[in-house]
């Protein structure tokens, strides 16, 4: 989509660093990392948000959390544990609109998410 900051990461058009590519997903490493190992996870096709999934196919999503268990072993944080996050509108403080999935791991969590 014209104008959507990780439709450009995915087309090369934005330099990231990739963690991980598929057919159906796209990995890279979040340029503000608030965990040792913090990579967002994205669907190639575009959709605004987790709400906005009725516009995506169950395989399309079944491979976004695919991904995020790939880039988990991958980054040797599978065993210890780690946290999948997306952040859906405004009191959720999404700031990109393109469904993405924050996978964070490399350190103890805080037992709160909110
Ligand atoms: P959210 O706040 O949930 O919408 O997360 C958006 C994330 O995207 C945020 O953690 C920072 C990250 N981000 C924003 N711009 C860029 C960029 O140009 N490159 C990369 N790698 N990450 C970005």
């Amino acid at each position: 989509m014209e104008n959507c900051l990780f439709c450009k990461i995915i087309a090369g058009d934005i330099p990231s660093t990739k963690v991980y590519e598929d057919d159906k997903t796209y990995a890279f490493r979040d340029i503000n990392p608030m965990a040792p190992v913090h990579v967002l996870v994205v669907p190639k096709t575009h959709v605004a948000s987790l709400d906005a999934v009725d516009a995506l196919s169950d395989e399309l999503l079944a491979a976004c959390l695919r991904t995020c268990r790939t880039v988990a072993h991958q980054e040797a944080i599978a065993e210890s544990g780690f946290r999948v996050v997306s952040n859906c509108g405004c009191d959720a403080c999404q700031s990109v609109q393109h469904l993405h999935f924050h996978v964070l791991g490399g350190k103890k969590m805080a037992e709160s998410m909110a």
